[in-house]
């Protein structure tokens, strides 16, 4: 990635003389002014707003990003929607996208438990069964991308919120046990010896503490018995008020001294939490900025520049977003408003990778 360093004063003024001239123009590009990837989650076909089938999608991706993860198209019941029978099409599609134009691809997720294939949550039968089910899955689906994939979520969200936080009883740890995660990750590495290879989960950011104890707990484990594992993905699904930066910074950066890579995997900045707001008012639109820029400069602070495995916001524009659908409420929470236009966040997430040390 090239590092172009900009003085702040230049990437603003910059925005504001063509913000003026051009509405919708963009001129800051993040990917630019980082060393890391600076990555989107985009969905493939056949979803409606694909990035495949978007234009305008593609040309903020092109010049803001460097690397995409399928928002659900590379998850375990679009793979492998029958027993056996794996479909990669549109998968593949996205991932062709990205080599013709320079980005990379992270996997997400090898293993999960939602959005399990609906066969395989239904399954009734020998729990071994599950143990064939997700070998075949995490090998078939590993090697063939084998090569083409900067890294993968190798197991999504295996612990609960609850305290003391615990594994979640998904079909795969009722019927495997804990083992499924170390399984998981062994078999990855097996088939895709340089790929990238992290635990994923939310409200490790500082939201729910003893969640991260836990994970971190498993990664000593597996650190020192020499299962393989490259990092750490906090998804960092927050809002304008909690958590805390010191939790979010104290977060980061007890991952960073087991060092291992710690990636922001899913970042997004919810703001009508309180389901408050009918418009994002430029007020708002302010504090939201801010709030990505502190976030992106508590990472810088505290994730040495080796360790860093890039930051990926998830979707492109508000309007995106899963937030409204999952928590029935209108929010605001991405880069670009529903007119492809930049927001002040893309601002503070400019400001914030400007930061950089
Ligand atoms: O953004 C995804 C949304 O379109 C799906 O409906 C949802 C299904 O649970 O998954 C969303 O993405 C999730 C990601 O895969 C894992 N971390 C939480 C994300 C937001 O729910």
């Amino acid at each position: 990635m090239l590092f172009e360093f900009k003085p702040k004063w230049l990437l603003l003024s910059t925005w504001l003389i063509s913000s003026a001239v051009m509405a919708n123009v963009t001129p800051l590009a993040l990917k630019s002014i980082a060393d890391f990837p600076i990555g989107v989650a985009v969905p493939v076909d056949p979803w409606p707003n694909s990035l495949l089938r978007s234009k305008q999608r593609q040309a903020l991706v092109e010049k803001h990003f460097s690397s995409l993860t399928a928002e659900n198209g590379m998850k375990m019941a679009y793979l492998q929607p029958r027993p056996g029978e794996f479909e990669f099409t549109h998968a593949d599609a996205l991932v062709n996208y990205a080599k013709s134009h320079g980005l990379v691809v992270h996997g997400h997720a090898l293993v999960w438990h939602t959005q399990a294939a609906p066969w395989m949550d239904e399954y009734q039968g020998p729990a071994y069964r599950f143990t064939e089910m997700l070998d075949s899955h995490v090998r078939n689906v590993a090697t063939h991308f084998a090569g083409k994939l900067k890294s993968w979520d190798v197991v999504n969200e295996a612990f609960t919120d609850d305290s003391p936080s615990d594994y979640r009883p998904t079909i795969w740890f009722n019927n495997i046990g804990p083992g499924y995660i170390e399984r998981a990750f062994r078999l990855a590495r097996e088939a895709d010896p340089n790929v990238e290879l992290y635990y994923n989960d939310y409200n490790i950011s500082g939201a729910v503490p003893a969640k991260l104890d836990r994970v971190l707990a498993m990664l000593d484990d597996f650190l020192a018995r020499g299962v393989p594992i490259d990092g750490l993905g906090f998804q960092v699904h927050i809002d304008t008020e909690s958590p805390s930066l010191e939790a979010i910074r104290d977060a980061f950066s007890r991952a960073a001294k087991r060092g291992i890579k710690v990636r922001i995997s899913e970042l997004d900045i919810a703001v009508n939490q309180s389901e408050q707001y009918d418009a994002l008012s430029p007020a708002v639109a302010e504090l939201q900025a801010k709030r990505y820029q502190q976030v992106i400069q508590a990472y810088l602070d505290t994730v040495p520049p080796k360790l860093r495995g890039g930051i990926t916001v998830w979707g492109l524009t508000d309007g995106d977003s899963w937030i409204p659908g999952f928590k029935q409420r209108q929010d605001w929470p991405l880069l670009f408003d529903d007119n492809f236009a930049d927001k002040p966040a893309l601002v503070g997430m400019a400001n914030g990778l400007e930061s950089q040390p």
